[in-house]
């Protein structure tokens, strides 16, 4: 554990009356088919957590159990609350002790569908964090539902059994846009610093929707002419997922649970960890079909879900779809001119291979976040709008999150983009990404890589307010 929690805590909620929820987090098993049961940590044994569906504005409690034998954090992503809450040892949140308990109280908001997950640190150890089963569904009923669809499906993404190896395999086809020479530059010239062997990376055994390999649990059974709004949250520790159903296209109307300013068609969906899509499917193709993931290897060891028509029989069909890279501008509002912010942050990421024995070490302008420095750091003036300008100068995806906050996406892949508010996004390998936000929750917020190999190697720091 790196932090010492707090001794107290006065936001707590002291009353004895019954919560609203109770998370209870406790080893346990996931049954991803009947040959393949897997142990980890759970929330209410059982994987994904329990769906929480509550209304914006109207608190809600909640009791954490931990059952284990090592202190747990509840981090509630995407929810704008302050930082004691927020389930973030950097930010200043208590840990829930080892076989302890703790009430916490908040105003759930934004609307729209968010997530809540495990935030501690793992580093090499594969039983933790966001490697774990602690990850379920948040979805913040709004004030009024725009929604025309006939039903809702939670689809939850994730992978289990993890190991260390030295091969990387993320998809490179994913996003719109070209490298950079200049970053490419900058990450040769690290390489020739750092010349060892590139450090590990993290590979997976199985894979799941909704905690079943495709084929092994229920189907989702759809009639003809049914529109289906799917709510897809990527709980990977790590892996840009993506998403298809052969003969069918899907509607995205929010990205990260914020509705977009345009509702593009697409053929498939990218996700990188912790992003969240909501895309309605017109059932339009009667058949038995895999909704899977691109990557044969892992959609074959368990990364889909079947879609079975009403009177449809027989073996389940996969059919790969055309190659398709992700542009988020293509949500934005046709007319990007986004508001002029206020001050610009530059953030230079930076890659030492190996550096930390054998994992790779990650720099944000040539620093490494350090817990006991609690640096790198920017301080925040409330009321401004900061833009963040990332710059990759590495051959991986980053999936960027802050915390407490949401962001709008001012340039993407090359491109002016403006009204996909977002809470996480992916940036390119050696390219280049854009997002405002406006210092309007106070309190010690965390910026991090989603990937849990990269968050925990350096690729934080905190924003502070004055
Ligand atoms: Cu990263």
């Amino acid at each position: 554990m790196a932090a010492a929690p707090r001794l107290s805590w006065p936001a707590v909620a002291q009353s004895h009356a019954p919560a609203d929820y109770t998370l209870r987090i406790a080893t346990g098993l996931v049954e991803l088919g009947p040959q393949h049961i897997v142990s980890t940590t759970l929330y209410n044994a059982e994987f994904p957590g329990p769906l929480l569906r509550c209304k914006e504005g109207t608190p809600v409690t909640v009791d954490i159990h931990n059952d284990t034998d090592t202190p747990e954090l509840v981090h509630w992503h995407g929810l704008m609350i302050p930082s004691e809450m927020d389930g973030t040892a950097e930010e200043g949140s208590p840990y829930i002790p080892a076989h302890g308990r703790q009430r916490i109280s908040f105003v759930p908001r934004p609307s729209g569908f968010r997530f809540y997950h495990s935030h501690t640190t793992a580093r090499d150890d594969l039983t933790r964090a966001t490697y774990s089963g602690q990850a379920g569904p948040i979805y913040i009923e709004p004030a009024s539902n725009p929604g025309a669809y006939d039903r809702e499906v939670f689809l939850v993404l994730k992978e289990f059994l993890p190991s260390l190896n030295r091969g990387g395999d993320m998809p490179m086809h994913v996003l719109v846009g070209s490298p950079i020479a200049e970053l490419k530059e900058l990450a040769q010239r690290a390489d020739e610093t750092f010349n060892g062997p590139k450090g590990y990376e993290v590979g997976y055994e199985l894979f799941s929707i909704n905690g079943k390999m495709w084929g092994e649990g229920e189907p989702i059974r759809v009639k003809q002419g049914e529109r289906v709004l799917f709510h897809v949250l990527n709980a990977s520790a790590g892996e840009v997922r993506s998403l298809a159903l052969p003969g069918h296209k899907f509607t995205v109307v929010a990205l990260d649970g914020n509705p977009v300013p345009r509702q593009a068609e697409v053929p498939l969906l990218w996700l990188g960890a912790a992003e969240r899509v909501s895309a309605l499917v017109a059932m339009n193709h009667p058949g038995v079909w895999v909704l899977g993931d691109l990557a044969d290897d892992d959609r074959g060891h368990g990364m889909g879900i079947v879609i079975e028509y009403a009177g449809a029989k027989g073996e389940a069909k996969w059919v790969t779809p055309e190659p398709y890279l992700w542009d988020y501008a293509l949500f934005g509002k046709p007319e990007a001119r986004p508001a002029i912010p206020d001050q610009t942050i530059d953030i230079t990421i930076l890659e030492h291979n190996g550096e930390l024995n054998g994992f790779n070490q990650w720099l944000l302008n040539g620093e490494a976040f350090s817990m006991e420095t609690m640096k790198p750091a920017y301080t925040l003036t409330p009321g401004r709008r900061y833009r963040l300008r990332f710059r990759n100068a590495s051959d991986d995806i980053h999936p960027l999150h802050l915390h407490r906050h949401s962001f709008e996406l001012v340039r993407v892949g090359g491109k002016p983009s403006a009204g996909v508010i977002k809470d996480v996004v992916m940036l390119a390998s050696f390219q280049e990404l854009e997002f405002d936000f406006v210092a309007d929750n106070p309190g010690p917020t965390l910026f991090h890589c989603h990937q849990q190999l990269h968050m925990d190697f350096g690729f934080m720091s905190m924003f502070n307010y004055a």
